[in-house]
């Protein structure tokens, strides 16, 4: 084990949290400041918030020698990407009581709500946890929300392996009572044996841990890009068990060769659900006793792996398993995408997925896009379930009910908003970026439905309108909306510059590589007329923009 690195400064605060708890008692009653501690900024991420503050002010408030305008962001559990009418409605309404109002559908498939005050965290929290929800474990150095294949009529066992997310997201909690205790006033836990963590110990992992489950042939969740992805092996409509990949991540550093995205590693195959739990279980034991604890920009499990060899990393998993692995069954990827519009799945439920730009529910004076779904929230008519490309899908709708939810939708435009936005946009995503994350270089929500509105003339202009190209962005290299595995990748490097990346391919399983960097937006437009006309005219049948780009040598 790796006993001889020097330790990171978050080791000791997580070792020295007391469960997690930090002084956030203290940080939380100090009324000078809109601020936590330093040491809890770390804390509380275990307890699924980020301190942040508006960085459209930073510079008018530095000015006047005022503090930053902090506040708080908020991410809920929801494996899977799951919630009831009435927690939707319940949502809006705490959305609208303590934040800006915005509920923001993340890449993850769970919901964020930005700027709380210091204050309203804990009626906030409060809210959620009368309706059942928390935000226990989504950030932190622990595993994250799980993610499983959104469409239900993707397969007629969705149900079955959609039941995993929840396994897997109980299993990997962790035990410490510091959530209940801090936020909902929950008597303290007196025998510190009450809330030992063979898992987690008190050190929890090195870094944040990721895990999804896809169900072929849509890869809608980017099974490669988690630290351990679940493929489900299904034969006749029944789930013989998943194919297990491991050390997929995304991120890199500019200017650091030592960083890099990796696509995971396909290691096996388990049959059963208790060897699945198992496998899972010991993949995060072996990442907690190896991994590394000195580097955090090295600190994910694919590092671990590639350090110690995906071979020897097999070899420990069974032996703390006490099984072997199956080899993978073969399983095939083709699409990876969203299913925008009506759909049925094998129960007769109808599904209607609606495209939210970037994941922003808000009204906008073309779009009341909130207003529309409390309506349906309101009918009780329909579940609410999330994409791991920011979308909505209305779900598990009768079919008597079918027209009544069709009725509103069309009413407050979102029929016409979804089905004739083009296939570009609705294959598109962009990171949260500025102004609330402390860590972007350039704009990316903000700013690409706008660079869309540009590059549709363009598709348009070489017949390209039908091609459902995957184009992603983000506002700096750690890569929140997965621009690695796009066809067309931006990243962002400085206020108005991007890298561009081309030749990922169409259902996730390829990485894409820079192509141009730091180029600006007039670059950017007259590179993708060139390489868009030589598409247009040179692309064999069925042919992809992602694989065209790579036949051509645009990337090598
Ligand atoms: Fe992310 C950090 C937003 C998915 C890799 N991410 C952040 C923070 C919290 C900034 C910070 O550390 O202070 C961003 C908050 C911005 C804000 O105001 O909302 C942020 N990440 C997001 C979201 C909301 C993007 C979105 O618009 O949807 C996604 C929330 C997912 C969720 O619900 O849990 C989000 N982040 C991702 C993904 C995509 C994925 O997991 O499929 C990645 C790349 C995959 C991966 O992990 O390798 C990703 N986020 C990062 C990293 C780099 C991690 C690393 O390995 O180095 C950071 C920075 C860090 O952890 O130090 C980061
Ligand atoms: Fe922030 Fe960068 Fe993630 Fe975008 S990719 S949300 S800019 S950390």
């Amino acid at each position: 084990m790796l006993t001889e690195q020097k330790l990171s400064g978050i080791e000791k605060i997580k070792t020295q949290s007391n469960g997690l708890r930090g002084t956030l008692v203290e940080s939380l009653q100090d009324e000078i400041t809109g601020a936590i501690r330093e040491d809890d900024q770390a804390v509380i991420k275990f307890h699924g918030m980020y301190q942040q503050d508006d960085r459209d002010r930073r510079e008018e408030r530095a000015e006047k020698k005022l503090d930053r305008l902090y506040s708080f962001m908020i991410r809920l559990r929801l494996p899977g990407g799951f919630l009831t009418a009435k927690q939707w409605e319940a949502t809006h309404h705490i959305a609208g009581e303590y934040s800006t109002g915005v509920i923001k559908i993340t890449s993850r498939q769970t919901i964020q709500l930005h700027g709380l005050v210091k204050s309203a965290i804990k009626p906030t929290i409060q809210a959620f946890n009368a309706s059942n929800l928390d935000s226990i474990a989504t950030c932190g150095d622990i595993n994250r929300n799980v993610l499983c294949s959104s469409h239900p009529n993707e397969s007629a066992i969705h149900a079955q392996v959609f039941a995993y997310a929840d396994k897997i997201s109980e299993l990997l909690m962790p035990k410490t009572k510091a959530y209940y205790e801090i936020w909902l006033g929950d008597e303290k836990i007196v025998d510190k044996k009450d809330e030992e963590d063979p898992l987690y110990q008190d050190r929890y992992l090195p870094r944040k841990f990721k895990i999804a489950i896809a169900i072929p042939p849509n890869n809608d969740v980017d099974v490669y890009a988690n630290d351990i992805g679940l493929i489900a092996v299904i034969e006749n409509e029944q789930l013989k068990g998943f194919n297990i990949a491991i050390g997929g991540g995304l991120s890199t550093t500019h200017g650091n060769p030592e960083t890099y995205a990796r696509i995971g590693t396909v290691i096996g195959f388990t049959d059963t659900e208790e060897k699945t739990l198992k496998v899972i279980y010991e993949i995060l034991t072996i990442q907690r006793d190896y991994g590394n604890r000195s580097d955090r920009k090295l600190a994910r499990l694919k590092y671990t792996i590639d350090k110690l060899g995906v071979n020897w990393f097999k070899l420990e998993l069974e032996k703390r398993i006490g099984f072997a692995l199956e080899e993978a069954k073969p399983i095939a990827f083709t699409q990876r995408v969203d299913h925008f519009g009506w759909q049925t799945n094998a129960q007769g439920l109808w599904y209607y997925t609606v495209l939210v730009e970037n994941g922003r529910v808000l009204d906008t004076e073309t779009l009341p896009l909130k207003s529309a779904l409390l309506a349906i929230a309101k009918t009780g008519l329909s579940n609410f379930r999330f994409t791991c490309t920011q979308n909505l899908i209305l779900s598990d709708i009768q079919a008597d009910d079918k027209q009544t939810v069709h009725a509103i939708l069309e009413k407050f435009g979102i029929i016409a908003h979804t089905e004739l936005s083009s296939l570009i946009r609705k294959n598109s995503m962009a990171c949260t970026s500025l102004p609330t994350c402390p860590l972007a270089l350039a704009e990316a929500q903000r700013y690409l439905p706008d660079l869309l509105t540009k590059i549709e003339p363009i598709l348009e202009k070489y017949s390209l309108s039908k091609e459902a190209i995957v184009i992603r962005m983000t506002g700096c290299p750690n890569g929140c909306a997965r621009p690695y595995l796009a066809e067309i990748g931006f990243v962002g490097t400085a206020p108005g510059k991007y890298n561009l990346h081309l030749g990922g391919d169409r259902q996730g399983e390829r990485l894409n590589k820079i192509y141009l960097e730091s180029i600006d937006e007039a670059t950017i437009l007259k590179t993708l007329d060139g390489l868009f006309a030589q598409y247009a005219t040179e692309k064999i049948a069925n042919e992809t923009f992602g694989d065209f780009s790579v036949r051509k040598n645009w990337v090598i």
